[in-house]
């Protein structure tokens, strides 16, 4: 792999986005190696939870700008350009984005992707495309909607100013913020609490609390009711209540 590394503790699979002499742009082959890495780990009951992080310096400083400069409109729509990251976005495993330095379109993209955004104080997000001429293009214009409301996502995709690590907070767009040199760690304790879980549990919730930003009330609570119902086929449902009768720990085995 040229673009990316990935590291296995137990249960918990952390990629490091690694084109470093371009801030992680995301370009073409990036998204390739993600997705073909990532697919058949997705599938494997022994993985619990995914990593996604970048450098210090930079989560991902956007799409990349290089790639995408000399494509021609018809290009891009043969190729239906960027299309590949739905596939990203498709994962079931639960995704904690662990943000450092510069999320900058696509990369803030990436991250709104994930499930959990964890950002170190330098973290910057943004969608800065108007000032390339275009507009977000992975996602940016509906997921930054849903997740921060209207005027805090026309105030950035409009102006393409950037917004600090405090900022999303406090705009509902990052979980949570913590010191820079504690990113690493703190990102592997939520990811390894996680995966401690039941996996088909965790795949319901995340699916679930998804469907809030997909359907109306009524179908999301009916979504929902029925994921719980399904969940009460499962031998973690049966050892989790019986853990907590017995008052010890449950051991949970994803099935
Ligand atoms: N793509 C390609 N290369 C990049 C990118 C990028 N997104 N970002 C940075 N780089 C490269 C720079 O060109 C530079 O390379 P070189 O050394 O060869 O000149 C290297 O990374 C280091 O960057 P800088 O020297 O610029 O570093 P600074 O610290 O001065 O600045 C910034 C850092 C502020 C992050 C600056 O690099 C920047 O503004 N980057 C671009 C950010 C941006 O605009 N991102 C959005 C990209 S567009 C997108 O994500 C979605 C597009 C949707 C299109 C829809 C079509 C269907």
């Amino acid at each position: 792999m040229n673009f990316i590394k990935i590291e296995r503790q137990d249960r918990v699979v952390t990629v490091t986005l690694h084109r470093p002499e371009v801030l992680n742009a995301l370009s073409s082959g990036l998204l390739a190696e993600l997705v073909e890495a990532l697919r058949p780990l997705d599938r494997d009951p022994g993985t619990g939870c995914f990593v996604i992080t970048g450098s210090e310096r930079a989560f991902a400083a956007g799409a990349d700008i290089k790639e995408m400069e000399p494509k021609t409109s018809v290009e891009m729509f043969a190729e239906d350009y960027f299309a590949g990251w739905d596939a990203f976005a498709a994962l079931r495993t639960p995704k904690i984005a662990a943000v450092s330095g510069y999320a900058l379109g696509g990369g803030c993209e990436l991250a709104m992707m994930c499930d959990i955004i964890l950002a170190g104080e330098s973290a910057t997000f943004g969608q800065p495309e108007i000032k390339l001429g275009v507009i977000p293009g992975i996602g940016g214009t509906q997921r930054l909607t849903k997740l921060v409301g209207k005027a805090k996502a026309m105030d950035l995709i409009l102006t393409g100013r950037t917004m600090s690590a405090q900022e999303a907070e406090r705009a509902g767009l990052v979980s949570r913020v913590v010191p820079d040199d504690r990113l690493t760690a703190e990102a592997a304790a939520i990811a390894a609490t996680v995966a401690s879980y039941g996996k088909p549990a965790a795949m319901a919730a995340r699916e679930a609390v998804e469907r809030a930003l997909e359907v109306g009330l009524r179908e999301g609570l009916l979504f929902e009711r029925r994921s719980f119902h399904a969940l009460f086929a499962t031998e973690d449902q049966s050892e989790g209540m019986a853990a907590f009768r017995e008052k010890r720990a449950p051991r949970f085995t994803g099935r």
